[in-house]
């Protein structure tokens, strides 16, 4: 008989120590992505706020601390609102009451839910000329292709008339992503032991940590990087009641973070109704954001 498959979705890394992983991954020279991003929104965001026009709301998907959004609140004119969607309630209370003194004309709508269901929109005091959705930080690479194209799909009802401004991370050398995703440091490898320690925690149960080991690889055929959590021996591990057997080298799939041609992502957002408008990148073309129409049905 064939043995199903180990997995646990991505989503939940982000625990307070998994979150505080994340932060310093950011930081790490390897991890080229927030750094590249980053570097992308200053140079053009002068740019990327003319294509937004006056008088957006602007939808923030996972919007964890808010860092982000702060630069196109600088630039944006008159946003005629500010609503973040968060899985955590701590993160999004924090960060409403700092960017409320902050930005004392913004109206801030928080929205706490998991974006990958269904919610409502709230609506703001002032006239809204078009919605825009922004989702950076290549988060939307932890979907596989069917959930990818349905998130766009449902961005596409949301936002009709409006856009999207979205963090891409692009193909290039498997070299980089295997460093991006292996770090000498090992940040990543405790991000993704976390998990257990997680499980260990919240479910009761008795993973040992020494007795799995990190392994990350890029996989071209499906053009994502993959990271698991490999079984070092035979092994039997509780949880609660249940006892899961691993044989050694068996593995735990915690993550796939897929990378796009700019190609890939166009003609997959054309999928969903979406139209790139315009694709901002780094001098060696690591990343990308893309700015996406959605048309008027
Ligand atoms: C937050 C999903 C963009 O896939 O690069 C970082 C998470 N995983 N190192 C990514 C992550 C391992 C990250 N995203």
């Amino acid at each position: 008989m064939q043995k199903p498959r180990k997995e646990l979705p991505s989503k939940y890394f982000y625990n307070e120590r998994g979150s505080r992983l994340f932060e310093q991954i950011c930081l790490l020279d390897e991890y080229y992505l927030t750094r590249t991003e980053l570097y992308i929104m200053q140079k053009w965001v002068q740019e990327m706020v003319s294509l937004l026009g006056p008088n957006c709301l602007l939808i923030e998907y996972g919007s964890g601390n808010s860092a982000k959004i702060r630069l196109l609140l600088d630039t944006l004119q008159t946003p005629a609102g500010y609503v973040p969607i968060d899985i955590s309630k701590e993160h999004l209370a924090r960060a409403g009451t700092a960017l409320a003194s902050e930005y004392p004309g913004l109206e801030v709508l928080p929205v706490c839910a998991d974006y990958t269901s269904a919610f409502e929109i709230p609506t703001p005091g002032k006239t809204v000329a078009r919605r825009i959705a922004y989702y950076p930080g290549s988060t939307f690479g932890n979907f596989n292709p069917e959930p990818a194209r349905n998130f766009l799909k449902q961005i596409a009802m949301v936002c009709q008339g409006g856009g999207l401004l979205i963090g891409v991370d692009l193909k290039k050398d498997a070299t980089l992503l295997h460093r991006a995703y292996n770090d000498w440091q090992g940040v990543t490898e405790q991000f993704n032991k976390n998990l257990l320690i997680r499980i260990n925690q919240e479910l009761g149960s008795n993973f040992q940590l020494g007795q799995f080991g990190h392994y990350a690889f890029y996989n071209p055929t499906e053009g994502r990087v993959e990271m698991h959590l490999v079984s070092l021996k035979n092994q039997t591990v509780r949880i609660g009641e249940v006892e899961i057997a691993f044989a050694l080298g068996e593995s735990i799939w915690t993550e796939s973070s897929y990378k796009y041609t700019l190609e890939e992502f166009a003609s997959l957002a054309a999928t969903a109704g979406l139209t790139v408008e315009h694709v901002w990148t780094d001098p060696q073309q690591f990343f990308s954001v893309q700015y996406l129409a959605v048309r008027n049905e």
